[in-house]
C-alpha cells in the first residue's frame, strides 16, 4: 500500500475541507435557531473519516456515531438531502424526522449515525458477518469514540468479529473526551489498542494526520478484503469544541483547548500539499471557494424545502 496519488491527495484535501466548512456552517445555522435538537461537530477530527473512506467502494459500509457528519460526507452523502434532514425538512434523508444523529444513505453504504453510544459497533459487525456469509467482498467500517469502548457491545462485537474473521475495521477516534470525562476517569488503559489484545485483533495507534491514517487504513481494509479478519485503528484525534454545540466546556482548561486546536489536521495537510507542490495557493483558494458555493446551495435548498405535514407523521413507522 503506497502513498496516495496526487489526484487522490487533492480529493482527500477537498473532502477534509468540505467536512470542516460544512460543520462551521452548521454551527452558524444551529446558533441562529434554524436547526433544532442537538448538534455534535467533529471539527479537528476530519482526517480520520477521509483517511478511511479513501479506501472504500460505494458498496462498502460505514456505521458511525452522534459525531458522524464527517463520515457521511467522506462516504459521499448528498449534501442537499443531508442538509434538508438537519433542518427537519421533508426532502431530507429520513423525511426530516431524524436530524443529525440518524443520517443514513443505504444506497451509499452509510448505515447511519447513532445516538446510542457504541450501538453502531454491533450493527456494523452484523453487516460484516452478512458480507462474509454472502461472499460479497464488502468491507465494513465501524467508527466510534474512546468512550464507546467501555460499552459491552464493543467487546461482544470484537470477540465475534475475531472468532469469525470478519471483514471489518474498527476505527476509534480517540479525542480524549467522552462528554465531560477524560479517558483516565473511565478507562484503565492509556490506549484503545490495548483493548483489542484480548481478542487477538491487530491494533495500531496513529496521529491525527491524514496520510498516516490513510496508510494504516489501507492495510486494514486490504486485510479485511483478503479474508484475514478485523483490525482496530486508534486515531489520536482532537475535539476542538464542546461535546455538543453550546457546551461551555467548564470541565476543560483553556490550555487543553488551545493544544487541540494547534494540532490542525486540515492546515497541516494543506501545508504539506503546498510544500510538495501538489497544490498551489490559487488551487487551495479555488477548492475552498467552490466548497463555499456548494454548501451555500445546500443550505438554501434546505431553507426553501417544506416541513413534513403532521398527517405524514406515522408514515414509515411499523407498530
Ligand atoms: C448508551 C449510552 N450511554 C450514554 C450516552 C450519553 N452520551 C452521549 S455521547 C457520550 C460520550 C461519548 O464519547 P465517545 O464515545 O468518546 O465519543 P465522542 O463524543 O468523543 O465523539 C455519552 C456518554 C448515550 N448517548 N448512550
Amino acid at each position: 500500500m503506497g502513498k496516495p496519488t496526487k489526484e487522490k491527495m487533492i480529493e482527500m484535501y477537498r473532502v477534509m475541507a468540505k467536512i470542516r466548512k460544512t460543520e462551521q456552517k452548521l454551527m452558524e445555522v444551529f446558533s441562529n435557531g434554524e436547526i433544532l435538537g442537538f448538534l455534535h461537530v467533529s471539527i479537528g477530527q476530519e482526517a480520520a473519516p477521509v483517511g478511511i473512506c479513501s479506501h472504500l467502494n460505494e458498496a462498502d459500509y460505514i456505521a458511525t456515531t452522534h459525531r458522524g457528519h464527517g463520515h457521511a460526507i467522506a462516504k459521499g452523502i448528498d449534501l442537499k438531502m443531508a442538509m434538508a434532514e438537519l433542518f427537519g425538512k421533508k426532502a431530507g434523508y429520513c423525511l426530516g424526522r431524524s436530524g443529525s444523529m440518524h443520517l443514513a444513505d443505504k444506497s451509499r453504504g452509510i448505515m447511519g449515525a447513532n445516538g446510542i453510544v457504541g450501538a453502531g459497533i454491533p450493527i456494523a459487525t452484523g453487516a460484516a458477518f452478512a458480507a462474509k456469509y454472502k461472499k460479497t467482498d464488502q468491507v465494513v467500517v465501524a467508527t466510534f469514540g474512546e468512550g464507546a469502548t467501555g460499552e459491552g457491545a464493543f467487546h461482544e462485537a470484537l470477540n465475534f468479529a475475531a472468532i469469525k474473521k470478519l471483514p471489518i475495521v474498527y476505527l476509534c477516534e480517540n479525542n480524549g473526551w467522552a462528554e465531560f470525562s477524560p479517558m483516565s476517569i473511565h478507562a484503565p488503559v492509556q490506549s484503545v489498542t490495548q483493548r483489542a489484545l484480548g481478542y487477538d485483533i491487530p491494533a495500531v495507534s496513529v496521529e491525527n494526520e491524514v496520510l498516516e491514517i490513510y496508510e494504516a487504513a489501507g492495510k486494514a481494509v486490504e486485510r479485511a478484503r483478503n479474508g484475514e479478519g478485523p483490525t482496530l485503528i486508534e486515531v489520536r484525534s482532537e475535539r476542538w469544541y464542546g461535546h455538543y454545540v453550546g457546551d461551555a466546556q467548564k470541565y476543560r482548561d483553556k490550555e487543553n483547548v488551545a493544544q487541540a486546536m494547534a494540532k490542525d489536521c486540515l492546515l497541516n495537510f494543506e501545508k504539506d500539499l503546498l510544500q510538495s507542490k501538489v497544490l498551489k495557493k490559487q488551487d487551495i483558494e479555488k477548492i475552498n471557494a467552490d466548497l463555499d458555493t456548494e454548501i451555500e446551495a445546500a443550505v438554501s435548498f434546505a431553507r426553501e424545502c417544506p416541513y413534513p405535514e403532521a398527517s405524514e407523521m406515522m408514515e414509515g413507522l411499523y407498530l
